[in-house]
């Protein structure tokens, strides 16, 4: 045997002799990590649950209007309610000067910091937009959770903040904008139901989806500090940068939801 040729063979004996044994380590590690980083029920508070089993018109409030960039309007006909699910549903329908129309709903009341849960499967479809979200006006804040119907494997984190007092204007010019945050969910959100949370507390905010964390943001001037509604919506988008290009071929479609709820941090 040549003595680089039992160099090589030494080392691979190491390699495999190493790797039995650190394995096992690294698998262990795994393991107490994503334990470390699952929901935690101990210190908070159910406040409000919404099942979706029919419109509660005291709590919720559906929209009848648009926004830029936004290829739907709004209509309250296309929120319906089966076997305990919340369907809306994006369609093509000339109406209010737009050629398409989707849905939206937003609590009456206004929440602050906690834990807000989502129960929903996104819907398919480019340019397609189903998300779950808390948002505010004057000054605007928002805290987002978004599928883009072209890619459901995938999940969008995004964050709006205007700083300022209630009242204080939206002041576009000054608006600091996160970048969205895309993560691989590692499954297809519009396949099934997954349970989706935002954790908001004083310049801090998680993420979670199915109770395991998948982001963190604790940057004080980067967080929303005012109560928002909660909200959730079905959009057609005419960012094709962004969302891609419009399909008709894909519509209708439709976003569920199953249940919403919303806790506060013990005392
Ligand atoms: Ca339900």
């Amino acid at each position: 045997m040549k003595l680089t040729e039992h160099l090589s063979r030494l080392s691979i004996t190491a390699i495999l002799v190493v790797a039995v044994l650190i394995l096992p380590i690294l698998l262990i590690n795994c393991k107490n990590t994503s334990e470390s980083k699952k929901i935690d029920d101990s210190d908070w508070r159910l406040v409000f649950e919404e099942p979706f089993d029919g419109f509660n018109q005291y709590v919720w409030e559906p929209a009848a209007h648009t926004f830029d960039y936004n290829a739907a309007y709004f209509r309250p006909q296309n929120i319906a309610y089966h076997d305990g699910k919340m369907v809306f549903t994006l369609k093509k329908e000339e109406w209010q000067g737009r050629h398409y129309t989707g849905a939206e709903l937003r609590t009456r009341q206004y929440y602050h910091y906690g834990r807000y849960i989502v129960r929903m499967k996104a819907a398919r479809g480019s340019a397609v937009v189903s998300s779950f979200f808390g948002f505010r006006y004057n000054p605007w804040q928002e805290i987002d959770i978004e599928f883009l119907g072209k890619d459901t494997r995938k999940i969008h984190l995004n964050i709006f903040y205007n700083e300022g007092p209630e009242g204080a204007p939206n002041n576009n010019s000054d608006i600091n904008h996160q970048s969205p945050i895309v993560l691989d969910l590692g499954f297809d959100a519009a396949a099934d139901f997954h349970e989706y949370a935002i954790e908001w507390e004083t310049g801090e905010l998680r993420w979670y989806v199915d109770g395991l964390l998948i982001y963190a943001s604790s940057n004080p001037d980067k967080v929303p500090d005012l109560s928002t509604q909660i909200m959730m919506n079905l959009w057609y988008s005419e960012s094709v940068s962004w969302a891609g290009a419009p399909d008709d071929a894909s519509l209708p479609t439709s976003a569920e939801y199953d249940y919403v709820r919303f806790y506060q941090k013990q005392e």
